[in-house]
């Protein structure tokens, strides 16, 4: 570390270099990132009161289909859950990293709607948003105040459609993703002269991609998880540990102060 730069406590100078540039970012983050605010991440969330089903088939339109009850006191349980939580260091980090860089896109595989909570905006949710609730025929949104009208423990039938049950808006297992917010992180990726990963297993598809469309189009790829996973072997780095961690140093490194004590 050159004398005089800022402390960012073992980020790589090589990163801090490329950060210093202010570079054209697009971050990719997964359930880690809301890990630390006490949200399970996915695959968590079956070791608590859903360690008997199978999450494949409870985010998916077939298990929905099946047995609607189930699925829909799984989300009202989640839902819950988030409603009770705050964002953390990483999802504040990362809120004041796109204040500072306007070029910064921010995509998430979260469904929690924690990163807008800490501040973000124009964030991409390829997953949807389970704080919103939609009619399954018809996709039209649900005001939430007609929801606390109504049962928690069975899908309410939808104010839109005789034949509709409400549902998350949330894009489940075989559904198609949202084409524009796709195609927005892509472009992001394809565009960024450096892809921050944070906080997934990279095991979805297609959000998995987006670091690898940016490492094509010749971004550096950064990757930040306490597990090494297919994305961390293949970025240029790989910063072992937790989002809330990492974020604040890089969010340090960009803005040239020193890094967080
Ligand atoms: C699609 C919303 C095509 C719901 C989610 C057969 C048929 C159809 C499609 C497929 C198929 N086979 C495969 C596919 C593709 C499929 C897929 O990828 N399957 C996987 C299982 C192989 N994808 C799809 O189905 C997608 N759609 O392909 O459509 C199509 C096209 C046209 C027409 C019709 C269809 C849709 C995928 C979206 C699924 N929905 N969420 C809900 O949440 O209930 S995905 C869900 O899983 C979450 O969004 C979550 O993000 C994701 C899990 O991934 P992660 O975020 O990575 O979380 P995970 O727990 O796995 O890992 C956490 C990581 O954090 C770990 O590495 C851990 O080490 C780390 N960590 C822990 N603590 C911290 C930390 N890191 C940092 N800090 C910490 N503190």
């Amino acid at each position: 570390m050159a004398p005089g730069k800022p402390d960012n406590q073992h980020l790589p100078d090589d990163l801090v270099e490329l950060l210093e540039t202010r570079p054209e970012i697009c971050v990719l983050t997964g359930a880690g990132v809301s890990a630390e605010s006490g949200v399970p991440t996915f695959r968590d969330a079956q070791t608590g009161l859903w360690a008997k089903f199978d999450p494949l088939s409870l985010a998916s339109p077939e298990g929905f289909a099946e047995d609607p009850a189930t699925v829909w006191k799984w989300y009202s349980w989640r839902r819950e859950l988030i409603s009770r939580v705050e964002p953390n260091d990483g999802h504040r980090a990362l809120a004041g990293m796109q204040d500072a860089l306007p070029g910064l896109t921010l995509v998430t595989q979260n469904v929690d709607g924690l990163h807008q909570a800490a501040g973000a905006r124009d964030v991409l949710e390829l997953h949807g948003n389970i704080r919103r609730t939609i009619c399954s025929r018809t996709r039209r949104e649900i005001p939430a105040e007609w929801l606390e009208a109504h049962s928690r423990d069975h899908p309410p039938p939808s104010p839109h459609d005789p034949e509709g049950l409400a549902r998350p808006d949330v894009v489940w297992f075989g559904e198609a993703l949202d084409r524009e917010v796709l195609e927005a992180a892509l472009e992001a990726a394809d565009r960024c002269r450096l892809c921050i990963v944070a906080g997934t297993a990279g095991t979805v598809e297609p959000a998995a991609s987006i670091p690898r469309v940016a490492a094509r189009a010749g971004a550096r790829v950064v990757d930040i998880n306490p597990e090494v996973t297919e994305i961390g072997r293949a970025a240029d780095w790989h910063l072992e540990g937790t989002s809330a961690t990492w974020l604040p140093r890089i969010a340090a490194a960009l803005s040239g102060s020193p890094g967080p004590g």
